[in-house]
């Protein structure tokens, strides 16, 4: 009698379709561990992105933070006083909320105040009094110095908005003649902070260097750290200067 039904039906072809059965199986739960491990790494980046919602007003004594925060805010003049702690308050954009902080430019207590917000600083605004400036170069750039050099700030890539108020002073240094002046400054105090630092412990952990070696520091040489420079005007008692701070406003939207 001839066989039917089973013939050819070899125990090895059951074997082979159940191995590539467990092969699909496995391919399916990596494909699915493989997207389980990106969300998780979206999340977590979305999350820290989200962390990290603060934009730091900072800059020496009298440069006009507080009345620039006060302007971009609520939009009013207020009679300021030397800060001596900081001023919170909430900036809204279309893209989200920002907490702005106005750091006391007192040069006791602003590493305190900026130690306690670095971390969450998703953006700094650096403020200069244009009319001061040159008297005070040495002093600015040293400060702003500092701050890039921030391990928060440098491994963040924290932008930072360079903002040379007080334009309605006749005797203001415009935002160009700024940058030129600070570059040429945070030159020299490149080579000064190297070579005290070779003569300390710390030349071993803090090898930060600014710029490009062997050129002329240049702020566009901070790239990822994206540094912009601005004009602002936060009084309002000159009618032929009134109050601007537009550019600080758009380039906040930009960072919300
Ligand atoms: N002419 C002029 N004066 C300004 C401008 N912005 C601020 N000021 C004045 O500069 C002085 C200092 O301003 P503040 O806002 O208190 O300065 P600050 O940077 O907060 O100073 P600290 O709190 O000491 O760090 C005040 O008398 C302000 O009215 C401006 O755009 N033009
Ligand atoms: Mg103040």
């Amino acid at each position: 009698m001839a066989e039917t039904g089973r013939k050819g039906l070899d125990p090895n072809d059951n074997i082979l379709s159940s191995m590539k059965e467990d092969e699909q199986l496995i391919a399916i739960i990596v494909g699915i561990i493989v997207i389980l491990i990106t969300l998780g790494i979206f999340v977590l980046w979305r999350k820290k992105k989200h962390s990290r919602r603060s934009v730091l007003l900072m800059g020496l004594c009298d440069s006009g933070k507080t009345l620039i925060f006060s302007r971009i805010l609520e939009n009013m003049y207020v009679m300021t006083h030397t800060s001596m702690k900081e001023n919170v308050g909430e900036f809204v954009s279309k893209k989200g909320s920002l907490k702005v902080v106005d750091i006391p430019g007192h040069e006791r207590i602003r590493n305190k105040f900026f130690d306690q917000h670095k971390t969450s600083a998703r953006g700094i605004i650096y403020v200069i009094d244009s009319v001061t400036i040159q008297k005070e170069l040495r002093d600015v750039a040293e400060f702003l110095y500092n701050l890039l050099t921030d391990p928060m700030v440098n491994s963040h890539c924290v932008p930072l908005a360079i903002v040379c108020n007080k334009q309605d002073q006749t005797i203001a240094k415009g935002s160009t003649v700024i940058r030129n002046l600070l570059e040429k400054e945070m030159n020299m105090l490149r080579v000064t902070k190297s070579n005290q630092l070779q003569s300390t412990v710390e030349a071993s952990n803090n090898n930060t260097f600014l710029g490009k070696q062997g050129k002329d520091f240049n702020f566009d040489h901070l790239y990822p750290i994206k540094v912009e420079f601005f004009e602002s005007t936060a009084l309002n008692k000159n009618p032929d200067n009134p109050p601007d701070v537009d550019s600080i406003t758009s380039w906040l939207h930009k960072v919300a």
